[in-house]
C-alpha cells in the first residue's frame, strides 16, 4: 500500500506545521518575559545604587559644609547645622560627629558617645563604615554609620533596598567592590552566594544567570560601591504564564490556520500523480454515458463510456486529465477505473436488452500492454457479459504503437471483442493505411460530420470514409451528429450508426438504462419488469 507512508508523513507535516507557530509563539512569549525581568531585575539595581550614591555625596557634602565653618564638635552650633544638613539628605536617617570610633553626638542632639569599635571597612574615598550598631532606637534596630573626616552619616541598611519590596523573592545587595571580601553594606534575602558578587569596571552593569537566578550587577562611576539583585527563575516562569495564555491560544489558532491553508494548497497544487491516485480511491471518477443508435430504427443499440472527474469545485475537463494521465504513465488505471464502473453498470443494461454494447476508449498503453487480455477476461467474469457487448476503441495513434500492440489487438479480436478506431481522420494516418489494420469498426471524427451539407472544402471528405470503410466491410459510427439532415445525410450514405446531440447527451447509467428499457419495450421484445437502479 504506497499510500500509507505517504499518509504517515503527510500527517507529520501537518504537524509539524501546527506546531511551529505554537512553539514560535511559546518562545517568544518566554523571550518577552525574560527581557521584562531582565531589565526589572536591572532597574532595581541601578536604583538602589542611586540612593547610595546619593547618600555617599550627601555624606561628603555634609562634611565639607561643616570642615568650612570649624565649630567645635557638637556644640549648639554644630548640632544646629548638622540638624539643617540632615533635613537637606534624604538619604540619610541622620547625622552625627564620629571621633576615634565613637559616636559623640547627632543631629538630634548630645547623647552618651557610643562607641563603634573598629570600622568594618574603609573605603578608597576615606570612608569608615561600621556596620549594623546598635544606637540605642527603639525598637532596637541595626544601623550602618559611615564617617569622614569626623562626620558620619546614619543609614537604615534595610531602607537602602526598600525598592524590592514590592517583589518580596527577589534578593540584593549594596557592596563595595574594593574591599578583599566584597563586604555587603545591605543585603535583601537569604540565599546570597557569594559568586554573585562579581567584580566588574567601574560605570558598568551586566546580568547573568546563575542558580536559577537572573543577576544583575551595577557599579558606581564615581563610588566605592556595587550592587546586585537576583531574580528567582520563578517570577520569569510567572510572568510566562500570564503571557501564554494570551499568546498561546493566538499561537494554536496560526498553527491551525497555516496548517489547514497549507493543507487546501497541497490539495490544490499537489502533483498530478497524487491527485489521480487520491480521486481515484475516493471515487471522484465516474462514467457518464453516450448513447449509440441504429440510424434506421433510432433504436438505442449501444452506448460510448466517457470518464469523468468530480472534483471539489466543478468538474475536471477529460481533454486536460486524459493527455496528462497518459503523459505521467498513469492512463491504465484510469481504463482499469472506467472498466470496474462499467463491469458494475454492464448487468442492468444487458437485462434490457442482452445485446447492447458499451463501447471503452483505451489508450495506447493499454494496448501496448498484454495485462489488457487478463483484464478484459476478468471484466467478462465480474459483468457476466459476453465479449459481443464491449467495445474496444483506440485512436489512430494508438493502433500504430508497433508490433504489440497489434498482438494485443488481434488478440482481443480473436476473444470476441470487436475493435473500432475513434476519431477516425484526425490523426495521420492515410486512409489507405486503413487497410492493414486489425478493426471492426469505425468511428467518423465529428469535424466530418459538421461539414456534411455545407460548401467546405473538406465536406466530399465524409464521402470518402464512408465509401473505404464500405469497402473494407467496417461498420461506421458517425460521431458528432447534431441535425436531423446530418442524419438522413448518413442513413442515405448506409451509415448503420451514429453517435450525438442529436440523440442523446452522455448521461448516467439510470438514465441510459431507462433509454434502453423504452426503447426495447417499444419492439417485440420482453422486458424485465424491474425498474433501472439510479446509480449517481
Ligand atoms: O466526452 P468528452 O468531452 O469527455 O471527451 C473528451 C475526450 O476524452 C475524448 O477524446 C474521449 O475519447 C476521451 N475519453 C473519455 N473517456 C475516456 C477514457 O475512459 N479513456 C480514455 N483514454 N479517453 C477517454
Ligand atoms: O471519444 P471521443 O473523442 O469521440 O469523445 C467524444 C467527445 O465529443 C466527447 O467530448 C463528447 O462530449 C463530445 N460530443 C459528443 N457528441 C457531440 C455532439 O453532437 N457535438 C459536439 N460538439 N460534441 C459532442
Ligand atoms: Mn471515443
Amino acid at each position: 500500500m504506497p499510500n500509507q507512508p505517504r499518509t504517515g508523513i503527510r500527517l507529520l507535516i501537518a504537524i509539524a506545521i501546527f506546531l511551529t507557530p505554537v512553539l514560535a509563539s511559546a518562545y517568544l512569549a518566554w523571550r518577552e518575559c525574560y527581557a521584562t525581568e531582565k531589565a526589572l531585575s536591572l532597574s532595581y539595581a541601578q536604583s538602589a545604587l542611586r540612593r547610595m550614591e546619593e547618600t555617599s555625596g550627601q555624606l561628603t557634602a555634609g562634611a565639607r559644609a561643616l570642615a568650612l565653618v570649624n565649630l567645635s564638635p557638637c556644640s549648639p552650633e554644630d548640632i544646629r547645622l548638622m540638624r539643617e544638613i540632615d533635613l537637606a539628605s534624604s538619604a540619610v536617617k541622620a547625622v552625627g560627629r564620629v571621633v576615634d570610633d565613637t559616636l559623640l553626638c547627632t543631629s538630634q542632639g548630645v547623647a552618651n558617645p557610643i562607641s563603634l569599635g573598629r570600622p568594618d571597612l574603609v573605603t578608597r574615598q576615606g570612608i569608615s563604615i561600621y556596620f549594623n550598631k546598635d544606637l540605642g532606637g527603639q525598637p532596637p534596630h541595626p544601623l550602618n554609620v559611615l564617617a569622614i573626616n569626623g562626620f558620619a552619616a546614619i543609614i537604615d541598611p534595610s531602607q537602602t533596598l526598600d525598592v524590592l519590596t514590592e517583589r518580596p523573592k527577589v534578593e540584593a545587595a549594596v557592596f563595595v567592590p574594593s574591599s578583599t571580601n566584597r563586604l555587603r553594606i545591605a543585603t535583601v534575602g537569604q540565599y546570597f552566594p557569594s559568586n554573585w558578587l562579581r567584580p566588574i569596571g567601574k560605570g558598568t552593569h551586566t546580568t547573568i544567570q546563575s542558580g536559577g537566578y537572573l543577576v544583575s550587577l551595577v557599579r558606581s562611576r564615581m563610588w566605592d560601591l556595587a550592587v546586585v539583585t537576583a531574580t528567582p527563575q520563578s517570577y520569569i516562569d510567572r510572568r510566562f504564564n500570564r503571557l501564554a495564555v494570551l499568546f498561546l491560544p493566538i499561537g494554536i489558532l496560526c498553527g491551525a490556520l497555516f496548517a489547514l491553508l497549507v493543507n487546501m494548497l497541497y490539495r490544490v497544487q499537489s502533483p498530478f500523480p497524487t491527485m489521480l491516485r487520491r480521486a481515484i480511491k475516493d471515487g471522484s471518477l465516474y462514467v457518464v454515458y453516450q448513447p449509440v443508435v441504429e440510424l434506421a430504427t433510432r433504436r438505442v443499440v449501444g452506448a460510448e463510456a466517457l470518464v469523468r472527474w468530480r472534483s471539489r469545485h466543478a468538474d475536471m475537463r477529460p481533454d486536460y486529465f486524459i493527455p496528462q494521465a497518459e503523459r505521467h504513465n498513469m492512463i491504465q488505471l484510469i481504463t482499469k477505473q472506467v472498466l470496474s464502473i462499467v463491469a458494475r453498470d454492464l448487468p442492468q443494461f444487458l437485462s434490457m436488452d442482452p445485446n447492447f454494447f458499451v463501447a471503452v476508449n483505451f489508450s495506447a498503453a493499454d494496448l501496448c500492454d498484454k495485462r489488457t487480455l487478463a483484464a478484459m477476461d476478468e471484466f467478462l467474469r465480474v459483468s457476466g457479459a459476453r465479449p459481443e457487448n464491449i467495445e474496444v476503441e483506440a485512436t489512430e495513434r494508438a493502433f500504430l504503437q508497433g508490433p504489440e500492440t497489434s498482438e494485443v489487438i488481434d488478440a482481443l479480436r480473436a476473444k470476441g471483442f470487436s475493435v473500432a478506431i475513434d476519431d477516425f481522420g484526425t490523426g495521420y494516418s492515410s486512409l489507405s493505411c486503413l487497410q492493414s489494420l486489425s478493426l471492426d469498426t469505425l468511428k467518423i471524427d465529428r469535424s466530418f460530420v459538421d461539414t456534411i451539407n455545407t460548401d467546405g472544402a473538406t465536406s466530399q471528405v465524409v464521402l470518402h470514409i464512408i465509401d473505404m470503410a464500405h469497402s473494407l466491410d467496417l461498420d461506421i459510427v458517425a460521431e458528432g451528429v447534431e441535425t436531423e439532415p446530418q442524419a438522413q445525410y448518413l442513413v442515405k450514405r448506409g451509415v448503420q450508426y451514429a453517435q450525438g446531440w442529436h440523440f442523446g447527451r452522455p448521461m448516467d447509467p439510470g438514465l441510459l438504462c431507462e433509454q434502453i428499457r423504452s426503447h426495447a419495450s417499444a419492439g417485440k421484445e420482453s422486458v424485465p419488469a424491474q425498474a433501472c437502479l439510479r446509480v449517481h
